[in-house]
């Protein structure tokens, strides 16, 4: 049966973990997969899922199955977090909101669902995109293709280019976008681009898909958010898929969720039916645990309080970091301005650097990039950030 199976590819970033965790350097520093980690180089558990975790053991809850759509209260919490409490748009039923497995699982259930309403559609992903888009659409039954994204000489976004593309698209197409904090060159559009992005998507009737990964890692939670409501207010129907695992540091919980704005009430209903039935097929109803921590966090005002505080200390201390790396860059001897790393926004920097300069930072120094040049700058700290400035400024 399995005779004619090929090994398949390892994920280009998840496979780097393997590499760095055999790697004997004990100097070795880990800038692959897009994890924060604190100024002592540790995951954190956030005081206010510890504090909710509490909360879930005393009161000792049996552990039913959950709604195919996910906890009522977890939806609810993170429609509240998107598109803003007391939007008019909640108030009118409009939006359908489902429990998924990580930012992942509501791409996936949105992607299931696209190919059932838009079978033939194309779908665009930025060039380059985080890796896992361009396989997941594709494994829904996609044709996926690239807009314009990355331009390396202005060190920014080719903006015309991709603007270009999306008014060459044909409707119907499928434009994924990312909210904020772009992964992974770290360079966002700014809101009057992105309101020449919703009218072209608006004048089109091209379908906008945001990836929503680092909402509060780019200026805060609301302020990141903001892009939603451009979209918003154009008036068209779009999905939006969140994570939490950044977020909350829930990486390995998996909680995520998909929101789709739809035109009416009555189209909602329709619409989330059809989410309960990608659902259903596939893992029949989401777990438990991670999506009553959020809820509970995100609906108790202190914890919420407590999270805000959290997730801005977060912000606060990858941004230090990027200031801190360009000077420690500098004073390495590096001739070149790098201060664009300090411009960048989330948790990448697109260093600039090519694939055999991170290949020496690997061998030579046990610095884990990945070979597109992206370091992941929330991993940097008081501790190695000497040393990796140094390693740059070697293979430069
Ligand atoms: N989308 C983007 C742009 C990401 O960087 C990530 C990172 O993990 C995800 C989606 C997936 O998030 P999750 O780990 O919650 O599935
Ligand atoms: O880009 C990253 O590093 C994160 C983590 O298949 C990740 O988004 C990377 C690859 C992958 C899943 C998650």
């Amino acid at each position: 049966l399995f005779a004619a199976v090929e090994m398949a590819p390892r994920d280009p970033i998840l496979g780097l973990n393997e590499q760095f965790n055999a790697d004997a350097n004990p100097a070795k520093v880990n800038l692959g997969v897009g994890v924060y980690t604190d100024e002592n180089g540790k995951l954190p558990l956030l005081a206010c899922v510890k504090a909710a975790e509490q909360q879930l053991i005393e009161a000792a809850r049996a552990r039913g199955y959950l709604p195919i759509d996910g906890i009522a209260a977890y939806d609810k919490a993170v429609q509240g977090l998107v598109f803003g409490e007391g939007s008019p748009l909640l108030a009118a039923g409009r939006v359908a909101t489902v429990q998924a497995l990580g930012g992942t699982g509501g791409l996936k259930v949105g992607a299931d669902f696209l190919k059932k309403v838009n079978p033939g559609a194309k779908v665009l992903i930025s060039d380059p995109s985080w890796e896992n888009h361009r396989a997941l659409f594709t494994n829904a039954g996609f044709t996926v293709d690239t807009y314009p994204y990355y331009d390396a000489a202005r060190r920014g976004v080719n903006f015309e280019g991709m603007l270009a593309c999306l008014k060459g698209s044909p409707a119907g197409t499928i434009v994924v976008l990312h909210a904020c904090c772009h992964n992974p060159t770290g360079y966002d559009i700014t809101p009057a681009q992105w309101a020449q992005v919703v009218e072209v998507v608006k004048a089109q009737g091209l379908v906008a898909f945001l990836d929503m990964a680092y909402q509060g890692f780019g200026d805060g939670i609301a302020e990141d958010g903001a892009v939603i409501q451009q979209f918003v207010d154009a008036g068209i129907d779009f999905f939006v898929s969140t994570s939490f695992s950044k977020s909350f540091s829930l990486y390995g919980e998996r909680v995520g969720a998909l929101s789709v704005v739809c035109a009416s009430k009555d189209e909602q209903a329709k619409v989330l039916s059809q989410l309960k039935i990608v659902i259903r097929t596939n893992y029949s109803n989401p777990p438990t645990h991670g999506a009553q921590v959020v809820a509970t966090v995100l609906t108790t005002p202190a914890l919420r309080a407590q999270w805000e505080q959290e997730l801005a200390g977060m912000r606060n201390r990858i941004k230090a970091m990027r200031v801190a790396l360009v000077e420690r860059l500098k004073a390495a001897g590096v001739q070149q301005d790098m201060s664009f790393i300090a411009g960048q926004r989330g948790m990448f920097s697109y260093s600039g650097l090519s694939k055999p300069q991170m290949e020496r930072l690997r061998s030579e120094f046990g610095v884990y990039g990945v070979d597109s040049g992206r370091i992941c700058v929330a991993a940097l700290n008081e501790k190695n950030i000497g040393y990796v400035a140094e390693a740059i400024a070697k293979v430069l």
